[in-house]
């Protein structure tokens, strides 16, 4: 029989990712989508006219949405993906982000519970925000969390009440803690898709300079649609846990600038990059590197697509899309 699937957050970029990957597997895909002002669909759109493709309109901060979700979809997997992910932003709205990401997630777990669809194996989106300050090098899932944002602390929640109904109510409730990924399909907030949008446009000369905040923070970056296939294998996987999904490898904003400013050819980016406090955070997660040696051994999971093809694929995306005229979101820098 087909398998149904939830995904909440369906706009965003691993939704759309997670979304192609399901439905190339035969699933039947229920995308829970936010109602907005400006459209917001535009990641999924080519999948719009896909019979197997469904948009059901709802908020995870909702639950009476949640459930007419659930009782529609009859979902077998639920991707719980909605959330505020923009750390920075996470000081100015902390608790819009903890109604998002905390207590959103509780919905979606409580409402599978009223419902009476706990045989629905749940997925949460944990985050490597959760680790913080770091405390052991590489982060694994045993290492301990200090989160330094109010993303990160809702994100603690989110995971540690996604455990809770696991042992509570005996559900196949599992975490991935993801690392940074990124894509073409990144908004254009994350340093990475910035720096990629600037480095497009500085090499068709629509702009002359890249203004960015700390440029030595180190992160693990992985291309999205390694991160998604990750979130499926564990909904598959025998039992349900929590796993670390990471590349291993670790960059500093500073080694994203210079391999992208690489894709056009230009060896010595200085001169374009400028720092404005604005861009500071008031608590900064400095380092992050994760060991996702589980997941390889129990899901035989690793990423596929290396740091250096990820920049390039970005890059060229950009400088593909703004020779179209297709220059939409690229305003919000
Ligand atoms: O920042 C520094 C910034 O906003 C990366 C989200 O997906 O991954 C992401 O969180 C680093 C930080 O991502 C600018 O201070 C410098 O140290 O791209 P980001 P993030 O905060 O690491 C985790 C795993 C998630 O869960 C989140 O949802 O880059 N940085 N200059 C800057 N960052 C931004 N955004 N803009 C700058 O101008």
């Amino acid at each position: 029989m087909t398998k149904r699937a939830l995904i909440s957050g369906i706009g965003g970029q691993d939704s759309s990712y997670l979304a192609e990957l399901l439905l190339d597997k035969g699933y039947t895909v229920y995308g829970f989508a936010r109602r907005t002002a400006h459209y917001n669909l535009q990641n999924v759109q080519h999948l719009l006219s896909n019979e197997r493709f469904h948009i059901l309109y709802g908020d995870v901060t909702d639950m009476s949405s949640i459930i007419n979700a659930i009782e529609t979809a009859e979902p077998d997997e639920f991707y719980n993906l909605a959330a505020m992910s923009f750390v920075g932003q996470s000081w100015n709205q902390p608790i819009q982000t903890t109604n998002s990401v905390a207590v959103g997630n509780l919905n979606c777990l409580e409402a599978l519970r009223i419902t009476r669809k706990t045989d629905c194996r749940f997925y949460f989106a944990g985050s490597s925000e959760q680790f913080g300050k770091v405390r052991a090098i590489p982060q694994t899932e045993e290492t301990s969390f200090y989160p330094r944002s109010p993303y990160g602390v809702a994100k603690v929640y989110g995971f540690e009440i996604t455990r809770n109904f696991r042992e509570s109510y005996n559900m196949f409730a599992s975490s991935g803690i993801l690392y940074n990924h990124e894509s073409e399909r990144r908004a254009p907030e994350f340093v990475t898709r910035k720096i990629t949008l600037g480095v497009a446009r500085i090499a068709l000369g629509i702009n002359d300079k890249i203004v960015l905040g700390n440029l030595d923070a180190k992160r693990d970056w992985t291309h999205a649609e390694d991160m998604v296939r990750g979130m499926w294998l564990i909904l598959q996987h025998q039992e349900p846990d929590d796993f670390i999904l990471a590349s291993g490898t670790v960059h500093s904003v500073k080694d994203f600038l210079s391999h992208a400013f690489k894709v056009v050819g230009i060896d010595d980016w200085a001169p374009y990059v400028e720092q404005d406090q604005k861009h500071m955070r008031p608590a900064e997660v400095d380092f992050l590197l994760g060991d996702a040696s589980k997941a390889q051994k129990l899901l035989n999971w690793k990423p596929e697509i290396s740091f250096e093809t990820m920049v390039q694929r970005m890059v060229e995306s950009d400088i593909a899309a703004l020779k179209a005229g297709r220059a939409d979101n690229v305003t919000r820098l």
